[in-house]
This record gives C-alpha cells, sequence and structure tokens, in this order.
C-alpha cells in the first residue's frame, strides 16, 4: 500500500460508491466496524455490473501507513464518534473530507482535526443492494471547499481526482452556503416524507404541499436572518424554487430519511434541524412546524433507543 492511500471510513452506500470509484485509479482501503467482501460489485446509473477488488480495514485494526487522506462518510449522527477512533492513529496534517449532510459536525470537526479539512456535498444517488453490492442510482453533482474557503489547491486536486474516477466534482469558496442549501433542502423534505411514509414526488399533492410551503417559509426566515444567500430568483421564492425541483427531480424516491425510519435506523434529524432551530433560536424567531418535526422525531429515537420489554 503506498502512503498515497486513500481512507474512506463509512463503508455505507456513498462511502462505497466513492471507494469503488476511485479503486483502479489511486489506492484505496474502506474502513468500517465490520469486514465485508474484498470484491464489490458496482451497479452503474447505465446498469453495468463492474466487479472491482477494494482493501478492506477495521475500524479497530487500522494499517500503519498513514493515509494520503481520509473521507469521512458515516451518518452525520457517526462523523465525531468515527473521528475520535481514528484520530489517535493519523499524524498532524492528514486532510479529512466531510461528506455528512446538516450543518453539525463541519464546524466541530473543523475545530477539532489535526490537519486541513475539507467539507463535501453531493447529490450523487446510491443505494447498497447487498454487503457485496451497491447500485449508483443517478449521476449527481459533487462540490467540495473548506468551510473558511482555505486549502483551494486540495480541495481542487480532490475534485479532480474525483471528476476522473466518474464522481464530477468541482472545488468551490462557499461550500459553507451550499451545505445550507442542502440543509434546507432536507429540512423541507425528509420530515415529512419519514412521518407520512410517503415518496418525494407525494408532496405535491394535497394534503403535504401546504406542510412543505409552511416548512419553506420557517427555514427561508431562518437562514435571511444568518445571511445564508438564497438560491436561484432569491428570497423565499428562490428557497420555493429550490425546494420543489428537487422534489421533481427526485420525484419517485425515498428520501434518506424515510429509508433509515424503514430500516429502524436513527435518522439524521439532530444534523439538520438542530442547527436550524439553533439558528432560530439566536434571531428570537420562532419555527414551530421544524420544532415539532425534531420533537416527534427524537421521540421515534427515544423509543429506538428502549430495550425492548
Ligand atoms: O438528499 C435527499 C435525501 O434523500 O436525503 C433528498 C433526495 C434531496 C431529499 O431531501
Amino acid at each position: 500500500m503506498t502512503p498515497a492511500t486513500h481512507w474512506i471510513v463509512g463503508p455505507g452506500a456513498l462511502g462505497r460508491l466513492i471507494a469503488l470509484r476511485l479503486a483502479g485509479r489511486v489506492p484505496v482501503r474502506l474502513v468500517g466496524r465490520r469486514p465485508l467482501p474484498d470484491r464489490q460489485t458496482l451497479v452503474t446509473p447505465e446498469g453495468d455490473a463492474r466487479v472491482q477488488a477494494v482493501v478492506m480495514a477495521r475500524i479497530d485494526a487500522l494499517p500503519a501507513d498513514p493515509p494520503a487522506v481520509v473521507h469521512l462518510t458515516t451518518k452525520a449522527h457517526g462523523a465525531e464518534a468515527a473521528h475520535a477512533a481514528l484520530a489517535a492513529r493519523l499524524p498532524a496534517g492528514v486532510p479529512l473530507v466531510l461528506w455528512q449532510n446538516g450543518f453539525a459536525c463541519q464546524p466541530r470537526l473543523t475545530e477539532h482535526h489535526h490537519g486541513p479539512v475539507l467539507c463535501a456535498t453531493t447529490t450523487e444517488g446510491a443505494h447498497v443492494q447487498d454487503d457485496d453490492r451497491v447500485t449508483h442510482a443517478g449521476h449527481g453533482d459533487t462540490y467540495i471547499g473548506a468551510l473558511d474557503g482555505s486549502h483551494a489547491d486540495l480541495a481542487t486536486a480532490l475534485a479532480q481526482t474525483l471528476t476522473a474516477a466518474g464522481l464530477p466534482a468541482e472545488a468551490v469558496a462557499d461550500i459553507r452556503v451550499r451545505l445550507w442549501r442542502k440543509l434546507a433542502v432536507n429540512a423541507a423534505i425528509n420530515p415529512l416524507v419519514a412521518r407520512f411514509a410517503i415518496r418525494n414526488g407525494q408532496l405535491r399533492d394535497r394534503p403535504f404541499r401546504p406542510m412543505v410551503e409552511r416548512l419553506i417559509t420557517e427555514v427561508a426566515a431562518i437562514l435571511a436572518a444568518e445571511g445564508v444567500t438564497p438560491p436561484g430568483d432569491g428570497g423565499l421564492e428562490g428557497w420555493r424554487q429550490l425546494v420543489w425541483q428537487v422534489v421533481e427531480a427526485t420525484a419517485s424516491n425515498r428520501a434518506s430519511m424515510l429509508q433509515d425510519v424503514m430500516a429502524g435506523r436513527l435518522t439524521e434529524h439532530e444534523a439538520i434541524l438542530v442547527p436550524l432551530l439553533d439558528a432560530a433560536a439566536r434571531h428570537r424567531l420562532t419555527a414551530p412546524c421544524l420544532a415539532r418535526h425534531l420533537h416527534d422525531l427524537r421521540l421515534r429515537a427515544a423509543a429506538l433507543a428502549e430495550p425492548p420489554a
């Protein structure tokens, strides 16, 4: 294994997509809590099934060779624990790329990691089919950059590596705005589809449409107060356009939060809703719909954590 290895920590759908796309071009090690088959199949959006050898490592049995870069691809709520498990094994200066949704672990890990930290946001669609099979369901866009706009050369080099591997990526100076935009979309769509167990496109219909509109209004007011530049035409209309475009483009999808609920997993409600509600509190705004969703999702999370009677 050469020192230029990319470690991909978190072998869910996104982590395996990145690992399988990068493998063969750069040395890759896929790091997780349990062993996975070292031959993995990637089904491409065009329907080809490509078998790829991937070097696996358990997070509690990492190799001595330091990586060139660590991509953290866990769910948002697992990122800080995964980083803590790795940190002692990483020499200072190893770059970290955070691929999480929301805006929770990004500022905290940017402060705590001993090296450059980049954040990435992507609309690539992937889902796990089996322990040895992942489907790249649809192409998307990936943006990468540091929260303060620094490390531009590193972001450019990583974007080039990802693009060459079939994941088109762009280095950007405004990743903070892009993370908030994705969070805004996730906040307007995910709690509702998870609660009502519907596909994204059903949000266009009654009774859901007005519920989405109320969420967008709350999110737009908070992000205006927070100084996050709205997309498109700007203001509330810009946020409405963005959310409804995504609903349209992903109409037949089950959003990640609904998939988590269906699989009995913890959802990413803390990373998506808490940053918004914290910002609302800072600006003395109320956001009753967002607050109600957070309350309900926390009740569900508490019930998941309880041992069965
Ligand atoms: O990112 C998403 C998700 O499933 O989490 C979309 C499709 C945009 C819905 O919010």
